[in-house]
């Protein structure tokens, strides 16, 4: 059992941050305590944001000497409400939000040492700075912050070919639950010295210590890319279109994302200024991106030339290749604004599901049959990474009833259905937002007692105080 920090420790906090690192005032704290999509509602004793490892160190600390709960915060633009602090309001919110300095770009290393509150997109611009890229790309792009993103190990739209966040993590810089400092951000490629602490903590959803910078793998820039849009019959046909287009194009191929006809709807309902690439109705629509580096034959072509053989051949309907900037931008829009659609849309039982790349198209087909004849009226917007198996496969409730009270009831036997449906073919309840507190009570029903166990020897080792974001991630 974790405290509640007493007036003293909440002077001293006062004293070593300043007035821009800490405070109590509801306005300046209200946005922060409750997560993205409006699900759960936290508060906190104080919202400390430091500006240096060294504070955050002595926060840490502080909070190990009065066993104070400590909840790390970036864009709080997360799925799960894995940086939402609990509602009793002991628990110190700690953002990272401040700690946003690129510290070095090295095109030798092909490595970047950024801290924990670089949000992402300012990641992408440093990179291009010195004619790199930084490949992983998300939605909230514009928000999410790199420390985030590690302790989410969050996934994104590039995953296909560049894995998500774990592989592209190459050093660390944490505090520990103990206060000690790891000091793991040299740019090894190689690194052999037992347990991993590094993967450790991507992953780990601020219950092993606190991120505070890390070093990532940076690739050559783009020199072009090739942003294509699909309509076709079935969720089988565009996994054989993948794999085609895979053995085509060597590994130009780096997004391959699907929504059925109903999410491309939902999007052009809810958010002005989107409007559909294609002319006719088709069942599924992909959105393709191949890329290609500086100096290499442009894309566009062989793609076009790939999708019109596709068309001939009867195995994709209808497709178009983005003929400027601005119309790639403009179908990537529609990808990216999904998660927004649907918040919009209102209420949903949402899950983040992982199966086997080749079993996706099945699943998708059965998983939506069964799920909308066991609850009837409901509506399911699966939609996702298709090439990487992670659908989001959400769940609207029936027309006419009270949209919260379902979500709430009966939304929570939709979640054991789904994931019932996914363990039975190996999947997994969480692809890439994480467990936090949303998935808590279904992960420790499924996770199975090795894993379990193993899991909160861990978190016991690290942590013997329970300080570190408890509450999440460990049942
Ligand atoms: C996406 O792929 C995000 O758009 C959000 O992971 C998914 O809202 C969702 O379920
Ligand atoms: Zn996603």
């Amino acid at each position: 059992m974790t405290c509640v920090p007493d007036a003293t420790m909440l002077a001293t906090l006062e004293r070593l941050l300043g007035p821009k690192g800490f405070t109590r005032e509801p306005s300046e704290m209200t946005p922060w305590l409750t997560d993205w999509r409006g699900r759960v509602h936290g508060n906190a004793a104080a919202l400390l944001s430091p500006a240096t490892t060294d504070e955050v160190q002595a926060i840490v600390r502080l909070a190990a000497e009065h066993k104070v709960a400590i909840v790390p915060q970036g864009g709080n633009s997360g799925m799960v409400a894995g940086a939402t602090p609990p509602a009793d309001g002991s628990a110190l919110l700690l953002s990272l939000r401040r700690m946003n300095a690129v510290r070095s770009l090295s095109p030798e290393d092909n490595v970047a040492v950024v801290e924990a509150g670089v949000i992402l997109s300012d990641l992408h611009d440093a990179a291009a700075s010195i004619g790199r890229r930084f490949p992983l790309s998300l939605g909230a792009k514009g928000s999410a912050r790199i420390g985030g993103l590690i302790s989410t190990n969050a996934g994104g739209t590039q995953v296909l070919r560049f894995g998500n966040m774990r592989n592209l993590v190459v050093g660390i810089e944490a505090i520990l639950p103990s206060g000690e400092r790891f000091d793991g951000l040299s740019a090894l490629r190689k690194d052999n010295r037992g347990y991993d602490l590094r993967q450790l903590l991507c992953g780990a959803e601020g219950t092993l210590g606190v991120v505070t910078a890390a070093s990532l793998k940076l690739y050559p820039a783009i020199g072009a890319r090739a942003v294509a849009w699909v309509g076709l019959a079935t969720p089988h046909q565009a996994l054989t279109l993948l794999r085609r287009l895979e053995a085509a194009t060597g590994d130009a191929i780096e997004s391959f994302e699907a929504m059925p006809a109903n999410v491309l709807d939902m999007v052009l309902r809810h958010i002005t200024g989107t409007r559909a690439p294609l002319g006719g109705t088709h069942a599924w629509h992909i959105l393709i991106e191949a890329t290609a580096p500086a100096g290499a034959s442009d894309p566009v072509e062989a793609l076009t030339a790939h999708l019109a053989q596709a068309a001939e051949e009867g195995l994709i309907e209808d497709a178009t290749v983005a003929a400027s900037e601005a119309q790639a931008e403009a179908f990537w829009k529609i990808r990216e604004v999904i998660a927004e659609a649907e918040r919009a849309e209102g209420p949903a039982a949402k899950h983040d599901i992982a199966v086997p790349v080749s079993a996706v198209p099945d699943f998708l087909v059965e998983a939506r049959a069964a799920v909308e004849t066991r609850f009837a009226g409901s509506q399911v917007v699966g939609f996702g990474h298709l090439g990487d198996g992670n659908i989001h496969f959400n769940v609207l409730p029936p027309q006419g009833v009270d949209q919260q009270a379902w979500v709430d009831t009966e939304g929570k036997t939709v979640n054991a259905f789904v994931h019932d449906f996914v363990a039975a073919r190996g999947g997994s309840l969480s692809a890439e937002h994480g467990i936090g507190q949303l998935k808590l009570a279904e992960f420790a029903r499924t996770a199975g007692p090795a894993r379990l166990h193993a899991l909160r020897a861990i978190k016991n080792a690290l942590d013997p105080l329970g300080i570190m974001n408890p509450g999440k991630l460990v049942p």
